[in-house]
């Protein structure tokens, strides 16, 4: 694939069961609403869109804790859904785009992409590791987990769990085959890690960029450092998936867990941009945007920008081609 497809399917996922704060199940109807269809096909794609999912909830009471995780069964539902969907556009040979939602949906989509390309390599630019195990994490919230599952460290013996709990989980999300290298995920923006996921990191010894590394080296040599490590030889299928809380809360305000000292709009774009340059895209991801959080401004602002970083992802002519 040269410039990567030219079908783009736009996957929409209004899903909140990772986290708690209402709203960012509404993410995925404005960064629509905002014209990211039409966008994307002045850009020369052929958009697929057929609605928004409509993913069933659990009745109230139906899917209790499963020791810390808040809506096991419900998350595990939802992404097993998506990764169906996202493989099969995948393996028709289209890119999905998936707009979420909450980041527990990259179970989803990143099992879809390697359905359809099993050697593909992860860019998972965020504020967060979002690589707490089922035991590590404080909060219970999934989305601060999906990179734990999708390696495994979720599903296999997590000392401080108890054994009904771990062969719980296991079953639980018993779909959801690892098969994630930690050599074949990259991090770029991390700023806010907990104690327990910086553990994890250093044995996983998976490789990230935070942004003291960004203000040491500058984005592009961020970039160029992180594809020599995934992706040496340029030649591997590329999943980006992009929470919006990596950029700063000045850039994207409307987000669940924002963090000071984030991406610039350039540095959030240049990303999207050297991503597609690779011409390597095979799945993106643009997460985390909820437009029930601050004013009415700040809610704009931040589905504009989403809805721009699709556009530099997909092949929008960058400023270095304007002259
Ligand atoms: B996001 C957190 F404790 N690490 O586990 C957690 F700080 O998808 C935050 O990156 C997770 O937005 C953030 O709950 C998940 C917390
Ligand atoms: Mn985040
Ligand atoms: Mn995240
Ligand atoms: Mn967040």
């Amino acid at each position: 694939f040269l410039q990567g497809p030219k079908t783009a399917s736009i996957v929409g996922c209004p899903f909140s069961g990772g986290q708690p704060k209402v709203g960012v199940d509404k993410g995925p109807i404005h960064l629509v609403q905002a014209g990211l269809i039409t966008q994307l096909e002045e850009l020369g794609w052929t958009v697929k869109f057929d609605g928004h999912h409509q993913f069933e909830e659990i009745k109230a009471g139906e899917d209790p804790v499963i020791g810390k995780l808040k809506n096991p069964r419900y998350v595990s539902r939802v992404c097993e859904e998506v990764a169906k969907v996202v493989g099969g556009h995948a393996r028709k040979g289209e890119l999905p785009v998936t707009l979420g939602g909450d980041h527990s949906l990259a179970m989803g989509t990143i099992s879809g992409t390697l359905d359809a390309h099993p050697d593909a390599c992860v860019i998972w630019i965020d504020a967060h590791a979002d690589i707490n195990t089922a035991s590590s994490t404080d909060s219970g919230n999934i989305h601060g987990m999906p990179v734990s599952f999708l390696l495994g460290l979720s599903q296999n013996s997590n000392s401080s769990l108890s054994f009904p709990e771990e062969t719980h989980i296991k079953s639980t999300f018993s779909w959801l085959k690892p098969r994630l290298q930690p050599s074949r995920i990259v991090y770029i923006g991390l700023r806010d890690i907990d104690s327990g996921e910086k553990q994890i990191l250093k044995q996983t010894g998976i490789k990230a960029f935070s942004m003291h590394d960004v203000d040491k080296y500058g984005i592009g040599k961020v970039v160029e450092k992180a594809l020599d490590h995934v992706n040496p030889n340029r030649d591997l299928p590329i999943h980006l998936s992009f929470d919006v809380d990596a950029l700063d809360p000045s850039v994207a305000p409307s987000t669940g867990t924002p963090v000071r000292g984030g991406l610039t709009f350039r540095e959030g774009h240049y990303i999207c941009e050297a991503v597609w340059e690779t011409g390597l895209l095979v799945g993106l991801d643009l997460m985390e945007v909820n437009p029930s959080l601050e004013d009415e401004v700040s809610v704009k602002q931040t589905v504009a920008v989403g809805c721009s970083l699709v556009r530099s992802a997909l092949g929008r002519p960058c400023y270095k081609e304007m002259e």
